[in-house]
């Protein structure tokens, strides 16, 4: 398993917290995603073989920004 962090940016309230978590979420090899709107950053545990871009490409079409 492996940590990522990934800053997000367009988050403005809670509804988008829950929009980056179900986006990542829907990426298979994520076993658990944290989302900080505060900090502006996501926080995903996953297996090793996980794809990062898999993850970016479902956050950018859920409307946010993801920097890494
Ligand atoms: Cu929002």
């Amino acid at each position: 398993m492996k940590k990522i962090k990934m800053n997000v940016t367009g988050m403005t309230c809670g509804h988008c917290v829950v929009s980056v978590n179900n986006a990542v979420n829907k990426v298979r090899g994520v076993i658990e995603v944290d989302t900080s709107l505060s900090k502006g950053e996501t926080t995903i545990l996953a297996l090793e073989d996980i794809n990062i871009e898999d993850i970016k490409k479902n956050i950018e079409n859920a409307g946010y920004t993801p920097l890494i």
